[in-house]
């Protein structure tokens, strides 16, 4: 039996982030990869230039003609671009058995609001009670928690205020911490410390989008979540130290790395 996974997301034309990363890292993984966008970039590793969402019916329709045919064992949203989207999404998914994994890019690296305050307020009420997992970063965690994300201890309180909107397993990605990163796991009111490694590179884009992908991967496997969590994390670790440095900015991860 062929593993599916399904990614909802936004296109990166410069392929090291959105659903062109999520779907070479499905590859990665031995697991067929199927996309719906849900909106288009411009942008490549010197920037993001503009952000268009598609219309609501029309990333609906593609959900419907994907899970209409094809055996889907995990799904995962990445950018969800507007509340029209959110909701067409979170309709369909309702009814869909497969794990759900939410990355909700609320924010990017750099700290551009990625989606409007009407949308994100659907993305918790609606989405979140349906997910599986979410891998907020710290600013996103901050968002969605309402207080702010800056060390372990509020990292875990964050944790248990988001799995409060009804998702059992709650990821905080700690690459953003001063110092070492650590990943606060929040499994079903188990609190797990997953500590990394600082990997010194000027690269990085598209990280987020990776790791959740590996998770959802993982999970389109049959691997249990916290091994999932800890493969993925591993996973972004050898994507990071092999980075092949493409473009003038802010480049990729390998995503040749091996699971
Ligand atoms: O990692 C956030 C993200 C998600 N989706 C798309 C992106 C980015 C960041 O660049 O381009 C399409």
């Amino acid at each position: 039996l062929t593993p599916v996974a399904l990614t909802i997301a936004g296109s990166d034309p410069s392929g090291g982030a959105g659903l062109q990363a999520d779907l070479k890292t499905f590859h990665q993984h031995r697991v067929y990869g199927a996309a719906v966008v849900s909106l288009i970039t411009v942008q490549n590793s010197r920037g993001v230039q503009s952000v268009q969402p598609l219309e609501g019916k029309s990333v609906g329709a593609q959900l419907d003609a994907v899970l209409d045919d094809l055996p889907v064992h995990a799904v995962k949203t990445g950018a969800l671009g507007d509340a029209e989207i959110v909701e067409a999404v979170a309709r369909r998914l309702r009814e869909c058995s497969a794990p759900l994994v939410i990355d909700p890019v609320l924010c990017s690296t750099s700290g551009q609001t990625l989606l409007d305050e009407r949308a994100r307020e659907l993305l918790v009420r609606e989405l979140l009670p349906v997910a599986f997992l979410v891998t907020p970063n710290l600013d996103e965690a901050a968002l969605l928690a309402g207080h702010a994300v800056v060390d372990p201890a509020s990292m875990e309180g964050a944790a248990a205020r988001i799995a409060d909107h009804g998702v059992p397993h709650v990821l905080i990605k700690g690459g953003h911490l001063d110092g070492r990163p650590i990943d606060v796991l929040w499994s079903e009111g188990r609190i797990r410390h997953i500590e990394g490694e600082r990997v010194d590179t000027p690269h990085g884009h598209g990280t987020g989008c990776v790791l959740s992908a590996a998770v959802t991967a993982g999970l389109a496997l049959g691997v249990e979540v916290e091994e999932a969590v800890q493969r993925a994390v591993a996973f972004v670790r050898r994507g990071l130290r092999g980075a092949p440095g493409l473009g003038q900015g802010r480049g990729p991860l390998d995503l040749f790395a091996t699971p």
